[in-house]
């Protein structure tokens, strides 16, 4: 019963905070264990494991989810079920001090033990009757129905009079109000912390025709976050605002509206997952419209004391990149892509796009630049990833396609893929059909940019039989590594290969 009241606890609580959390973002304590727990997922083989058994998608992020989900109700559930309200709730933030600004774990504990003196005030047996019972109006035990002859007769069903039930309600109801009150407050204090808000219009969007050849859909485009897709933020443009701090001279604070001063640059660029396996969807191209970053920290002013650029999300994100890196001006803070403005998952209202570096060193929702003498690991860094996450050069085969690599005997076709290596030139790409024995030069269809991958293709007229292709690519005197790598925690190396029937 106690662990049962400690449960229902535990599930308002967790309700109430992630209405709150939705409202107003106020941390949700779950998302943080969460974040913890893939800290200790960093630990490349725990996440090598994970990768292993849930792929690439979301799977692993749902185990994991889950597992805390489970971790936090039970936590809760067992400090009430064994503590009275006042001690579990010290304990519980005593705990929480460990994954959640104190504030929230200030709001948490006193809204649990309220919530919990509610619970147990509304659930407390009362003196009342239980249906069936009867109760002889003089004081004795109750009887049993079936003792009574005739339950119309001497032994009437009453209730008896219940003093306590009105003001146990009342007293739910106060402490109820209360601790949501404690949790909202928790909120304000939140809030403190950040910023407040005036009304500006959304970005320039310049609409957009057919897409050209080798820029991916939107829909198509890959994914990959460290939230639960649900949990991404959902940035209101109307309060966002950039802020530049730290080491300048005039600090920032941009609205939408305002980042029209900079100059419209408008680029296509290519964008690829640091956990993208050889050959892997987790890469995408297309046309991003934005200012330059350079031109953003010339306003701002840069002091000579500032060594890191430190990037801040709207979820919590964090990544950084030595000063030197951050002023050339090919890092741009893009607004669209393919003509429209970002949507939530891919970024909106801004994004970043560093070139030569992988997926996550470009935050997506940012909030935040900060110039600062010494440096703090990203948020994938501190989880056992690369700490430059300079892209490797790479190639896949994109036709046929490897999970069904069929092709037609005497069919006049092509072996057509792509090659990337961040902002170096791909100067030639080869194909293998036999197993490397002999490779070909593919055709290169020039990328129209200096930072959009390079598409290739090889006219092939198979002849029945069984073929082991494979594609390597160069850049210059750059070869791509031959040796097999696993994506943690530099990038995959090796060739994409694999066998194709022809019949
Ligand atoms: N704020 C924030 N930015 C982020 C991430 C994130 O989880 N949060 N993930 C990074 C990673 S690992 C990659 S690969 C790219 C993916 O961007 P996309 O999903 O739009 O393709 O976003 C990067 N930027
Ligand atoms: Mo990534």
């Amino acid at each position: 019963m106690r662990f049962l009241r400690a449960w229902i606890a535990a599930v308002t609580l967790s309700l109430i905070g992630y209405l709150l959390f939705l409202a107003s973002g106020l941390a949700y304590p779950p998302l943080r264990l969460f974040a913890e727990m893939t800290q200790l997922l960093g630990i490349p083989k725990l996440f090598q494991i994970v990768h292993q058994i849930f792929g690439l998608g979301q799977g692993g992020k749902i185990f994991a989810f889950t597992g805390v989900s489970v971790l936090w109700l039970g936590g809760l559930t067992v400090l009430g079920g064994l503590w009275r309200g006042q001690i579990s709730g010290l304990i519980v933030f005593v705990l929480m001090l460990v994954f959640t600004p104190w504030y929230v774990a200030l709001g948490y504990s006193l809204a649990f033990w309220l919530i919990l003196d509610a619970v147990t005030a509304l659930l407390a047996p009362k003196r009342a009757v239980i249906p069936g019972q009867v109760v002889s109006p003089i004081a004795g035990p109750p009887v049993q129905l079936a003792d009574v002859p005739d339950n119309r007769g001497a032994g009437r069903i009453v209730t008896a009079p219940d003093k306590r039930a009105p003001d146990q309600t009342r007293r739910a109801t106060t402490t109820l109000l209360a601790a949501g009150g404690a949790v909202v407050a928790a909120g304000g204090l939140g809030a403190l912390f950040r910023s407040g808000g005036e009304t500006a219009s959304a970005a320039v969007i310049t609409p957009g025709g057919p897409l050209p050849f080798g820029v991916t859909a939107v829909k198509d485009w890959y994914y990959v976050s460290k939230n639960l897709e649900p949990f991404d933020p959902k940035v209101d443009g109307r309060k966002w605002r950039l802020k530049v701090s730290g080491l300048v001279r005039t600090p920032q604070n941009l609205s939408l509206s305002d980042l029209k001063k900079f100059t419209a640059v408008t680029d296509e660029r290519t964008l690829a997952c640091i956990s993208n396996p050889v050959g892997g969807p987790l890469i995408s191209n297309g046309v991003w419209q934005g200012f330059r970053l350079s031109e953003l920290l010339k306003a701002a002013g840069v002091q000579s004391g500032a060594k890191y650029l430190i990037w801040e999300a709207a979820d919590g994100y964090t990544e950084s990149l030595p000063l030197g890196r951050a002023l050339e001006d090919d890092i741009l803070l893009v607004h669209t892509l393919n003509g429209a403005p970002l949507n939530v998952k891919h970024g909106f209202p801004l994004r970043v796009l560093i070139p030569g570096r992988y997926g996550m060193k470009q935050p997506r929702w940012i909030t935040g630049i900060r110039l600062t003498e010494t440096d703090e690991p990203g948020y994938w860094v501190k989880r056992g990833w690369s700490k430059t996450a300079e892209v490797e050069l790479l190639s896949r085969i994109d036709e046929p396609l490897e999970i069904s690599p069929q092709m037609k005997a005497g069919v006049a076709s092509a072996i057509r893929g792509i090659a990337f290596f961040g902002g170096k030139p791909i100067t030639r790409v080869e194909v293998t059909t036999d197993g490397g024995k002999n490779w070909a030069a593919a055709r290169l269809i020039a990328p129209r940019t200096r930072y959009a991958w390079t598409p290739w293709e090889l006219p092939f007229t198979p002849a029945a039989g069984v073929y082991q292709i494979a594609v390597r690519a160069y850049s210059g005197s750059t070869t791509q590594k031959v040796a097999e790598a696993d994506a943690l925690p530099e990038g995959a190396t090796g060739y994409h290969h694999f066998i194709v029937n022809v019949s």
